[in-house]
């Protein structure tokens, strides 16, 4: 019996930090917004149809002072970087189950992409 519980006990000990290490670790991804008309959002350089629920660390960069970027989804609406804004911003969100919109507001009827989160 004793031989069994202490393999256990190891097990459980390696378990805890590595649990702990995923609730804090955020999936990367990628938008640009501009120097055009495009807006785009990416994973490991591909286009975003559909994510996991989770947390994410999106880093949006801005080229051009005549675009944004916006997320926007149930509970969110939040600019990344403003119309002014040129250069590179990164935030940490946390996306559920729904379907989430990037968008540039000035130019929102075509420069739009569509994310399902499942
Ligand atoms: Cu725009």
């Amino acid at each position: 019996m004793i031989r069994r519980l202490v393999p256990l006990a190891a097990v459980l000990a390696l378990a805890v930090p590595l649990s702990a290490q995923a609730g804090t670790n955020a999936t990367k991804l990628v938008g640009t917004v501009g120097p055009g008309f495009t807006i785009t959002l990416k994973k490991g350089g591909q286009k975003i149809v559909s994510l996991p629920a989770g947390r994410y660390t999106i880093t949006v960069t801005d080229k051009s002072a005549i675009h944004d970027f916006r997320l926007k989804g149930p509970g969110m609406n939040k600019v990344i970087t403003g119309i002014s804004f040129v250069g590179t911003k990164t935030v940490t969100v946390t996306l559920k189950r729904a379907r989430y919109t990037y968008v540039c507001t000035p130019h929102a009827s075509f420069m739009k992409g569509t994310v399902t989160v499942k």
